[in-house]
């Protein structure tokens, strides 16, 4: 189906976005953007399904997840990198709790060791409950949610970087700021 070649065409380009740009010879600046017509260029000349400005907005805009940012000429990923990127926008004061999605058998280090950044650049935070159960759905039926003291952390000095995805991000979260509900 159409739903399916998007997401498999979305999956590739969090792929390129996030992980492995040099997969199809593109280079990222510091942010994590691309030139967006280098990117269907280089990404069409790598895979068999091509892409176009079209069909990038047309994932943005069916997705549930805002996963992407198209400003000007340039795209980027808004989160999820493991090549070191830098937050586009600075470090804003979060809302007093935010919260994480994890499995029964993370939970049991995080409770001691708080969130760790694990294979990527940022710890990610859920704004709300409900994505936080989505994001813990992916690898547990019935995850553990943490209530994260949010802007206690911050005023601990703890960075919070804002996306357009209701996605927070942080170095690390200490297990004093969290709490499973
Ligand atoms: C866990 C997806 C043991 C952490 C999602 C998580 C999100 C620890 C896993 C976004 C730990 C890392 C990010 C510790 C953290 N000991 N485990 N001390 N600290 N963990 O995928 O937050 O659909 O890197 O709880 O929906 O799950 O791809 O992070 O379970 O928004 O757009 O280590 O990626 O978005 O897993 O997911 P991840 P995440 P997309």
């Amino acid at each position: 189906s159409l739903d399916r070649q998007l997401t498999r065409l979305s999956k590739r380009l969090s792929f390129v976005l996030r992980h492995h740009p040099d997969k199809i010879g593109i280079h990222l600046d510091q942010y994590g953007r691309v030139n967006l017509a280098d990117l269907i260029t280089h990404f069409n000349q790598h895979f068999g399904t091509p892409i176009n400005e079209a069909i990038i907005r047309k994932i943005m805009a069916q997705s549930d997840k805002q996963r992407y940012a198209i400003e000007g000429t340039m795209i980027r990923a808004l989160y999820g990198h493991s090549i070191p990127v830098k937050p586009l926008t600075p470090p804003t004061m979060p809302p007093e709790v935010l919260y994480h999605g994890t499995t029964h058998a993370a939970a049991r280090f995080i409770e001691t060791e708080g969130l760790k950044k694990m294979d990527r650049d940022f710890v990610h935070l859920s704004a709300n409950v409900k994505m936080a159960v989505q994001v813990g759905q992916r690898r547990d039926p019935k995850p553990v949610i943490f209530e994260v003291a949010a802007s206690r952390a911050a005023q601990s000095g703890i960075l919070f970087y804002p996306t357009e995805s209701g996605v927070w991000l942080v170095d690390a979260m200490p297990a004093a700021f969290l709490k499973k509900i």
